[in-house]
């Protein structure tokens, strides 16, 4: 396995490439161009000078988390098409700047949904939380002043103000989109991206919705093992797989880690490895990796992504806020470097009794 960060870019990321370079076991990072919006062809000179910024600093792209899908795409829109055809014009120019790992999700509306982003935990750090019950009483138009007000004044990746502004023509354009609908435009997606993954070798990724439950009402259709299976079964190549991120899959107490992981052999292109503490139906917030931290069992999952075989990028995910750190809420370098560290350790231990 490849350990990596995540890193938002120059003129995102308080979190700089030199002090990513000084984490013990650190390959590379999982990285994208920020400032694009959904739909939008990247050039190549763009990615070079992205991908050159990361070398200069003793480093590589392991992948880009996320080149994100225009909601036409997903809902079926009638200018899909010239969505997806950016979206393969970008495809062809990451993978002739060699990057072939794309993570992505297929959420509508919100991407991943929190309702406190500094939740204050008994050891004076503060974490991201959610509870069912906050988002029951809110009215979803008012979503983004509630994340927007925690955020330290950083954009949240899925929560850029120009999407927010939008908020109910988004809600409007999902009206009459279900399950069903919803799943049938990922595979036409897919499908259409299907040749220009297989000529170049691109592995496409897609991250579980996160919580792993309906929000808003919106359809959500990668929450759990038979809908990861799902989308693996409906467009057959290698290309389409998973993001693997126990923190999303893992917010429901109902979905074991470790099973998904063995069902989703030779399909996990990517691992988002972080643990998730259930307070109760619905409440969870996001604790430090430790198994002892937080209801995941921490080894139990790098011990099945090891058997496996797995050995594509890895990387810890939203960390707690410790140290009095400024930083993009969940990104702060050092509850993740810590984490980076767990999961090394857990992974050399595994690895030494394996031999
Ligand atoms: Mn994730």
């Amino acid at each position: 396995m490849k350990m990596t960060m995540r890193w938002f870019g120059p003129g995102f990321d308080p979190v700089t490439l030199e002090k990513i370079r000084q984490v013990p076991g650190i390959y590379g990072v999982i990285t994208t161009l920020y400032g694009k919006q959904p739909g939008e062809e990247w050039k190549k000179d763009e990615i070079l000078d992205l991908k050159e910024k990361v070398q200069n600093a003793g480093l590589v792209i392991a992948g880009i988390e996320s080149v994100n899908i225009h909601d036409s795409i997903k809902t079926g829109g009638k200018d899909r098409d010239k969505y997806i055809e950016n979206y393969i014009k970008t495809l062809e120019a990451l993978a002739q700047s060699d990057i072939n790992l794309v993570c992505y999700n297929f959420m509508p509306v919100f991407d991943w949904t929190r309702t406190d982003l500094a939740k204050v935990l008994p050891d004076g750090s503060t974490t991201m939380s959610y509870d069912q019950k906050i988002i029951d009483n809110i009215d979803p138009a008012k979503m983004f002043e509630l994340i927007d007000s925690k955020s330290d004044g950083f954009i949240l990746p899925g929560w850029e103000p120009q999407r927010m502004e939008r908020i109910k023509e988004l809600f409007q354009m999902y009206e009459g989109i279900n399950e069903d609908a919803l799943f049938n435009n990922l595979v036409y997606f897919l499908k259409a991206i299907k040749p220009v993954c297989s000529q170049y070798g691109i592995k496409m990724a897609i991250h579980p919705d996160d919580p792993a439950w309906t929000v808003f009402g919106l359809p959500r259709i990668v929450t759990n093992k038979q809908q990861l299976l799902n989308i693996i079964n409906a467009v057959d190549n290698q290309y389409n797989g998973i993001t693997l991120c126990t923190g999303s899959l893992g917010s429901n107490p109902q979905n074991d880690i470790p099973d998904i992981i063995h069902s989703l052999k030779g399909h996990i292109h990517f691992a988002h490895v972080r643990n998730v503490k259930h307070n109760s139906p619905g409440n969870f917030e996001e604790s430090a990796h430790l198994s002892s931290e937080g209801s995941l069992n921490m080894y139990s999952i790098m011990k099945a992504l090891y058997d496996i075989g797995f050995k594509g990028p890895i990387r810890p995910d939203h960390g707690r806020n410790i140290w009095g750190e400024v930083c993009v809420p969940g990104y702060g370098l050092y509850d993740r470097a810590l984490g980076l560290s767990y999961l090394s350790g857990l992974l050399e231990a595994i690895s030494m009794t394996n031999l």
